[in-house]
């Protein structure tokens, strides 16, 4: 799978070469290039913003910069991808080609007014040929660039949100999108069990408690039941507390139009 942050911040995302997203990149699962937009500028200061049409506070950052490198990364990467991913994916039998939408190439625009970002929507996402990220910095970008995309370029366009909160800019809210979604792509990570227990996983319940060695620390002590050697008598437990801990800390979760509602059932 691959991604592209288009930013003018690109020290921002150093951090993805570390870890797993990093160890991902090096195995060639996954590509990632981060561009900064002042390339595609044309005058010396490099700049990217102007003052609002109708005035009011900060600056804009400009269509017609934005639309040339959003064309540039378009042309790049297709061509990259038609060189190098694209045999290789064909010669996989039951990989994402099978699951369709392995084809899908979309422009992810943060922003606070975008589609909220769920687990859902994050695996949906991890079936995609390539994510390309349109950071936008100050008031925002023109807001004739969705359009604009959706017209002019081979993207499907998104606007997503992480949460009702007010970021500087789209570069964390970009490395929580890539990280969400990276960690689904097969082989990203080692131990895929792991991505079914875990919380906002496939029962949509919260994850239940874990404990590890030693036994007995501060008096404090795990659950007697984990000591039972009894699999099914854990099971039967765990799913127990992980209904309590979601009943407690997110009803929402249970009510009928909440992910886990099914899990009342169970
Ligand atoms: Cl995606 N962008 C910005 N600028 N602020 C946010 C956000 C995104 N999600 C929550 N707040």
């Amino acid at each position: 799978m691959r991604f592209d942050v288009i930013t003018i911040f690109p020290d921002f995302f150093a951090p993805l070469k570390l870890s797993l997203i990093g160890k991902a990149q090096e195995k060639g699962t996954l590509d990632l290039h981060v561009h900064d937009l002042r390339d595609w500028t044309d005058d010396p200061r490099r700049t990217v913003d102007d003052s609002p049409y109708g005035g009011g506070a900060g600056m804009v950052m400009r269509l017609d910069i934005w639309a040339k490198a959003l064309q540039a990364v378009a042309q790049m990467s297709s061509s990259a991808m038609s060189d190098s991913a694209r045999p290789s994916q064909l010669d996989i039998p039951n990989g994402a080609s099978e699951q369709g939408g392995e084809d899908r190439r979309i422009l992810m625009i943060p922003t606070p007014s975008g589609r909220r970002l769920t687990q859902d929507w994050a695996q949906e996402l991890a079936a995609a040929k390539q994510l390309v990220f349109a950071c936008g910095r100050y008031e925002g970008i023109d807001s004739r660039f969705a359009t604009y995309a959706q017209r002019q370029s081979d993207f499907e366009v998104q606007e997503f949100s992480l949460g009702d909160y007010v970021l500087n800019g789209g570069e964390s809210a970009t490395m929580v999108l890539i990280e969400a979604v990276a960690r689904l792509v097969p082989e990203v990570i080692g131990n895929e069990a792991s991505l079914v227990e875990e919380s906002h996983g496939n029962n949509g319940l919260l994850e239940y408690s874990v404990f590890t060695r030693p036994w007995t620390f501060a008096e404090l002590e795990p659950p007697a039941w984990l000591k039972s050697g009894d699999h099914a008598l854990v099971d039967y437990w765990r799913h127990r507390e992980a209904l309590e801990r979601t009943w407690l800390r997110r009803p929402d979760l249970l009510a009928p139009s909440g992910k886990a509602f099914e899990a009342l059932t169970i």
